[in-house]
């Protein structure tokens, strides 16, 4: 993406009708999890096995207790002046089995007590339906590799439609489906932990594209009257190649872009189908296999018909980019990024994070909006999620990085929408606190508020990047003043 305006931070203001906001998830944060009747998630089964899968053998146990901190989450959020709470519904909390036949009430009880708070205090909540914690009882069935689970997910939205859904505004379906189906079913780095790396991932994809529009259809034909607006996060580095007058190097970030946004995307924001190049490149790539069919499955006409247009917004979730080269996979074992053709890294030159994966490029930001209004004609766009860690012994002092980070990225946000005219209508910070970041445990913080994980009571604290990040909604948008605590610059 060529901006000639990428070492420049601008002044300006957002839409006055903007929304800002911050995200959590339910199991990140709630703990209580085996109170109450909640039943068992596949990441309450990936943390307790032996040996350990997580840093210092960590868990999302207790968390950041939020499951009896109602009042305390919601203190933070009106202390950060934020409009929106963005967090998830934890799916055995509500269903111990993930199918009706029980109900768990006090489940609900603390989800609608959540909600009246929030709404007390003038927060709207976005609530999240699937942020990664799968009842275990549906994963003993297969998980996302098992079809009936698209129903299954249809009937534990449409309970949480009718509990819930007079008083919320936003719905998401999904949070990144690409982590799931690739971390968790092809490469065995997150629950359910299944190494397949050919196949699983393109089967519970399958699945999960169905479940979303039948959960989006469902709330269209019998909650429609409350009028929420409904869709799916999906989260995707920015690829941006290596060499932008190669034309395999164009060729080839633009197919790692349909591989990780467009696997979900093509088909709910354009027509219903995977898109070509998957199509292509897994055909092709399996018939060399000598497998008698791709190993991507294929959407019947009808399918196709219901499943376009399922979106009110894309809700996005992007911290970081990539470089692509284009590049002939010489393997021939089945395998999802094999498929792609695509050599990727993250150059030595970019500046570093607490997540090794994590390394900030804010001009990507506005590269990956410009990407999703070109491709998917223009749609509103929330940002879900964006942000950044810092250290385990890290504490209220967080200005570099996080204060930075915060600034260069939300500042090409405007530029998004002052320049390039892109609908960018809401920004998410993640995360309200620090909290149980999967497999790197407590040793990433990601929060605007710190959490003491030594202290029983996970009292939470607001970091400087609170403050500024205060300072930013109240302006809506960026005063000079935003700019006087610049350190570092991540601007290069
Ligand atoms: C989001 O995922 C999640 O939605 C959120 O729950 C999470 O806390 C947040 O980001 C911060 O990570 O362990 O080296 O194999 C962002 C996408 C995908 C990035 C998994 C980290 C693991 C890399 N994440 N990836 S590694």
């Amino acid at each position: 993406f060529n901006d000639p305006e990428r070492d420049t931070l601008i002044t300006g203001k957002f839409p006055a009708d903007f929304i800002w906001g911050s995200a959590t998830s339910a199991y990140q944060i709630e703990g209580g999890w085996d109170e109450d009747g909640k039943g068992m998630s596949i990441w309450d089964t990936f943390t307790h096995q032996d040996p350990p899968r997580i840093y210092n053998a960590q868990n999302g146990d207790l968390a950041c207790d939020s499951y009896h901190k109602i009042s305390d989450d919601v203190a933070i959020l009106k202390n950060l002046g934020v409009s929106y709470y963005r967090f998830s519904i934890s799916w055995p909390r509500v269903l111990p089995n993930g199918t009706l036949d029980v109900i768990n009430e006090a489940g609900f009880t603390y989800y609608d007590n959540l909600i009246t708070e929030l709404l007390a205090n003038g927060i709207e909540p976005m609530v999240t339906l699937y942020h990664w914690d799968l009842p275990q009882t549906l994963q003993d069935i297969g998980g996302w590799e098992n079809d009936d689970l698209a129903d299954i997910f249809n009937d534990y939205a449409d309970l949480c439609f009718q509990r819930l859904g007079s008083r919320v505004k936003y719905w998401i379906t999904f949070n990144e489906p690409y982590v799931v189906c690739w971390l968790g079913y092809g490469i065995n780095v997150f629950a359910p932990g299944i190494y397949s790396p050919g196949y699983a991932p393109y089967r519970a994809a399958h699945t999960i594209i169905k479940a979303h529009a039948k959960a989006y259809n469902t709330y269209k034909e019998k909650y429609s009257s409350w009028g929420a607006k409904i869709s799916i996060t999906l989260s995707t580095d920015f690829g941006i190649p290596e060499n932008p007058d190669r034309e395999e190097d164009v060729a080839a970030a633009d197919r790692y872009m349909q591989f990780t946004a467009g696997w979900f995307a093509h088909a709910i924001f354009k027509n219903g189908d995977y898109p070509d190049v998957m199509k292509w490149q897994v055909g092709n790539k399996s018939e060399a296999q000598g497998l008698s069919e791709s190993r991507l499955p294929t959407f019947t006409e009808e399918e196709k018909a219901y499943i376009r247009g399922t979106y009110d917004f894309f809700g996005l979730n992007s911290y970081t980019s990539t470089v692509c080269r284009g590049e002939e996979n010489q393997g021939t074992d089945p395998n999802y990024e094999g498929d792609q053709d695509v050599t990727r890294y993250q150059p030595g030159e970019w500046p570093t994070s607490t997540s090794g994966w994590l390394k900030p490029v804010p001009w990507g930001l506005r590269g990956l909006l410009n990407w999703i209004k070109d491709e998917y004609n223009d749609p509103d766009i929330f940002i879900t999620e964006n942000g950044i860690s810092t250290a385990e012994d890290s504490q209220l002092d967080d200005s570099d990085p996080r204060i930075t980070f915060y600034r260069a990225y939300i500042n090409e946000v405007l530029k998004a929408i002052m320049y390039d005219d892109v609908s960018v209508k809401g920004y998410f910070a993640w995360s309200l606190m620090d909290n149980f970041e999967w497999t790197s445990g407590y040793s990433q913080r990601f929060g605007l508020h710190y959490v003491d994980f030594e202290d029983d009571d996970r009292p939470r604290t607001a970091k400087e990047s609170a403050q500024w990040f205060k300072e930013l909604i109240e302006y809506n948008g960026f005063s000079s003043a935003n700019f006087s605590s610049q350190s570092i610059s991540l601007i290069s």
